[in-house]
This record gives structure tokens, sequence and C-alpha cells, in this order.
């Protein structure tokens, strides 16, 4: 960030990253901006009960700035409240995949020295998932916000299954072109059946023997790197994240196994 200096630009000294609140105009004023939905008819007694839910979300002087009838029997809310909770920054560890970020051209130098052939990746969004935007942006020529994915890249070999695809048909095509490592993508999380579709793949996995040959990644809006763990992947990334992150993580981790 060209040269922004934090501590010599803050000229207000009152910020404490023990207990950092919401900025809204000065700071540590807490000014929140919140935006839900309540299943009660449009009308004074709706945005009464959007304050009071507001308040017991620890948001002080809620302010109702918008509301709109939804359809009948359900109103939209926009609010404004001065939150009364602090973070203690200090205290904050984020588990992230820790790996030295090369881009394109460096990734394609790296395997072709060091791994000598290309790497071979078959992605999908596995079970009922019809969300491929994401995994998309990881993997088409074109990519994403200004970055190349994984088929434009010299040494890198693309199977995209696209949306939906069964686990079983998963594994069948990971065997066919004998895969190095699999992407998966899950973007929807309602009553956790991206728990449900990403445990399956595991187990089938491991059924199969296939597990520790395969580097497993998994993507999406809500995924962490500490929740793909968990479930027994190698690595899980999030928003934000380009093909070069992916592909410096590919690279790596190919190469360490292929010298263990
Ligand atoms: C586009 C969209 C759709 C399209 C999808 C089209 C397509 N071909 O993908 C359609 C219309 C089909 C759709 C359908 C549905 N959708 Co929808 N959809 C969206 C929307 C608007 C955008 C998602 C998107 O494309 N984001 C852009 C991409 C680039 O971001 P991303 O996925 O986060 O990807 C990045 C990272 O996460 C990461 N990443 C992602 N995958 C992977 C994989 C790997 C291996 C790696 C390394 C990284 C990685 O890298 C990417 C780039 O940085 C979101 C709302 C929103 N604004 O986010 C809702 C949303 C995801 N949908 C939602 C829902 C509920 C549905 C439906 C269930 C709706 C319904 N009742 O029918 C259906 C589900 C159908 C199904 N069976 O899955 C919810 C999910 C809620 C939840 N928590 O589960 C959302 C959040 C909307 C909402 N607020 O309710 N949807």
């Amino acid at each position: 960030m060209s040269g922004y200096n934090l501590e010599k630009k803050n000229i207000d000294k009152t910020l404490n990253l023990k207990a950092v609140k919401p900025y809204g105009d000065t700071m540590n004023d807490g000014k929140l901006q919140v935006s839900f939905t309540l299943p009660v008819p449009f009308g004074d007694e709706a945005t009464e009960a959007a304050k009071i839910l507001m308040k017991k979300m620890g948001l002080e002087n809620p302010q109702i700035v918008f509301s709109k009838e939804l359809t009948k029997g359900f109103t939209f809310f926009i609010g404004y409240g001065d939150c009364i909770h602090t973070i203690d920054y200090t205290s904050i560890h984020v588990p992230k995949v820790h790996v030295e970020e090369m881009t394109m051209y460096e990734i394609d130098k790296f395997i072709k020295e060091k791994i000598g052939r290309k790497i071979v990746v078959v992605g999908a969004t596995i079970g009922t998932d019809a969300h491929t935007v994401g995994l998309d942006a990881i993997l088409n020529m074109k990519g994403f916000a200004g970055h190349y994915g994984l088929e434009r890249y010299e040494m890198f070999e693309i199977y995209n299954m696209g949306s939906q695809v069964p686990v079983e048909e998963f594994v069948k095509k990971a065997i066919e072109v004998n895969a190095d490592a699999l992407l998966v993508s899950q973007t929807v999380t309602q009553k956790n059946i991206h728990i449900k579709h990403l445990t399956e793949l595991v187990e089938l996995l491991e059924a199969e023997g296939l597990r520790e040959k395969l580097v497993l990644v998994v993507g999406g809006p809500r995924i962490t790197h500490e929740l793909a763990k968990e479930l027994g992947y190698d690595a899980g990334f999030g928003p934000n994240t380009f093909a070069e992150h992916v592909g410096s993580f590919l690279a790596h981790e190919v190469y360490k196994r292929l010298n263990k």
C-alpha cells in the first residue's frame, strides 16, 4: 500500500488495539450498520420489533433508517446502532495456508525445474451444490479480477468437471487421469450441507486408499483453512483467493510429496 504508514498517519491516538470498536466517522464511536428481515407485517410494530432486536444484539441507540415490505408478512430493515462490544485484536490468531507466494511465471518455472512435468488437477463443485463461479475463478483460462486461472499456466493440466458432481464420479476421474490434486468448491452451507459433501469425499478417498496420494484442497466463501484441516483436507481457501495462491500451494505441496 504505497508507503501508507498507519502509525505516522493515524492522528487519532485513541485507537486501542486491545479494545477495538467499529468505526463510523470518529474513532471508537462503535457505529454499525445491520440489515435483516423479520417475518412480521410492515408497520410501526415491525420497526419497534427490529429496534428491540438490535438492542439485544448489543447495539445502543438503534435507528431504523429504511424498511420495506418484501412480501405480505415479511419486512426488510436497514438499521444503525452503537456497538457496545470490543475486540482484543492483539489476541487474534487465524490459521492460514503458509506458503511462499509466487507469480504465474514463477510457479511455472518452479514446476518445470523442480517437478519436471505438469501437475494434474481435477476440480469440481460436489454434491448438490450448483455454484461454479468460484471454482471457475480459480481454474478458467480468463481467471478472475485480473488474475489468470490455472488453465492459463503452462505447467498445470486441468480437468474442470463443473457443478453437482457426485463424489464417486469425481474420484473416478481422479483415477482415470492420475491426478496429483483435487480442488473442491462448496458455496451452499445451509443445514451444514457442505460438511456432509466434504466428509463424503474424504471417506470415499480413504476407502479407495487414495487419500494420501492426492493433495486435497477445498475453497468457497465460507471455507476457512481451519475448517478444511478439521475435515481432513490439506488446505482451505476462502474469499479473495486467486489462482496464484492455489498454484503456489500446489507446486510446493506436490514437490514436497515427491521428495518425501
Ligand atoms: C451466482 C449465485 C447463484 C447462481 C450460481 C450460478 C453458477 N453457475 O455458479 C444460481 C442462480 C444457480 C444460484 C443458485 C442457488 N443459490 Co446462490 N448465489 C449466487 C451468488 C449471487 C453469487 C455467488 C458467486 O458467484 N460469487 C462469486 C465468486 C467469485 O465468489 P466465491 O464463490 O466466494 O469464490 C471465491 C472464493 O470463495 C474462492 N473459492 C471458491 N471456490 C473455490 C474452490 C477452490 C478449490 C479454491 C481454492 C477457492 C475457491 O475463490 C473464489 C475467487 O476468489 C451468491 C450471493 C453472493 N453475492 O455471494 C448466492 C448464494 C451463494 N446462493 C445461495 C443460495 C441459498 C442458493 C440456492 C439454494 C437458492 C435456492 N433456494 O434455490 C440455489 C442453490 C442451488 C444449488 N443446488 O446449489 C446463498 C447461500 C447461502 C448459504 N450460506 O448457504 C447465497 C449466499 C445467497 C444468499 N445470500 O442467500 N446461486
